[in-house]
């Protein structure tokens, strides 16, 4: 018997970031974040279920994964085994459509494929608060990339009501766009997994981050509910800031930003100068985000022309697409 299904799942940004577990077994954060989905990046996995198989595979871009990867993996498979009385193991073909230079993280986008798709093969039925859940277990800001344009992951205190649901915003993403500025695609020193896990226990800033994400989540509902572009930017980019700042306040102190990221902030800082609003965030590592809209998206790209190359500015659009099935 060989069951198979495929899907693509597109990656997302967090504009109020996830930023510690409450649970590192179940993935459960500390604290709501809130996402964009983005149209350009995104995953398409294949998963085939066989009784032939003896173990689970995992092809990423044509190559078989190292075994850290791997075990993530099986991990994950194995969770799904057990949820849904399976026996047959899985051989997995996954395709990252992310333009190498911008060295993002995929697994947002590659839980959320494999979720679905294993959805598809095993014919499950599974809602997409369901999925939202499952691709949890792989990675946390998977659960956002069920869906498209602006998401919330609600963090819930336990596996069932801990998920991602999306937020209204009565089409606004279509009018919005997220420049990347790739300061560099090297892997991380520290990983965000091992970085939210030494911040949260050991950070003096924690509980301060802790004390105030509530009410940036409310801000931001508050300015997607009036399309308020300055009132939504200026609480991501604090938002953003505070969690590098947990960051140096954790023992030992650790910083994912260098140089050329203060300079990326710096253009932004220009750009609004200039008149053209618009707003950084950076994820666990230096590569700056930067909200925009779209009407503004060329004269940011040309201000950060003049400090950096072509191939390092890259544009995408805001999707207001969640998973879906291809095959
Ligand atoms: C986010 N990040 O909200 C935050 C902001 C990075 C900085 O989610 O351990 O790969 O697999 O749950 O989801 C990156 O962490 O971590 C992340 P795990 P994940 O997007």
């Amino acid at each position: 018997m060989v069951k198979s299904g495929k899907a693509r799942a597109h990656t997302n940004i967090a504009l109020i970031k996830y930023w510690g577990k409450a649970d590192e077994d179940l993935i459960l954060p500390m604290n709501n974040s809130l996402s964009v989905s983005l149209e350009r990046f995104y995953t398409e996995t294949k998963v085939t279920f066989s009784e032939s198989y003896t173990e689970d595979t995992l092809v990423l871009n044509g190559e078989t994964v190292n075994a850290a990867e791997s075990k993530k993996i099986t991990r994950f498979m194995d969770m799904l085994r057990a949820k849904t009385n399976t026996t047959l193991y899985s051989y997995i073909e996954s395709e990252n459509f992310v333009p190498t230079a911008a060295g993002l993280a995929s697994s947002a986008s590659a839980y959320a494929a494999l979720a679905s798709a294993c959805n598809e093969a095993l014919q499950l039925g599974w809602s997409d608060k369901e999925l939202s859940r499952l691709a949890r277990r792989g990675s946390g800001s998977a659960s956002r990339s069920i869906f498209g344009g602006f998401v919330e992951w609600e963090k819930g205190y336990d596996d069932t009501t801990s998920y991602s649901f999306p937020i209204d915003a009565d089409r606004w993403e279509d009018d919005l766009a997220m420049i990347f500025v790739v300061i560099n695609n090297k892997s991380k020193k520290v990983s965000s997994r091992a970085g939210m896990s030494l911040t949260r226990d050991t950070s003096r800033f924690y509980q301060y981050w802790l004390d105030h994400v509530d009410e940036d989540i409310a801000a931001v509902k508050e300015a997607i509910s009036r399309k308020d572009f300055k009132g939504l930017g200026e609480v991501i980019e604090a938002n953003g800031l505070r969690m590098h700042a947990t960051n140096l306040g954790a023992q030992p102190p650790f910083t994912y930003l260098v140089p050329e990221s203060y300079q990326a902030m710096e253009v932004v800082h220009q750009c609004r100068e200039l008149g053209y609003p618009c707003y950084f965030t950076m994820d666990a590592g230096p590569n700056v985000k930067i909200l925009v809209e779209k009407h503004n998206q060329a004269h940011v790209i040309e201000q950060l022309h003049q400090h950096f190359e072509p191939h390092q500015i890259i544009a995408s659009d805001i999707t207001r697409s969640g998973v879906e099935i291809i095959e």
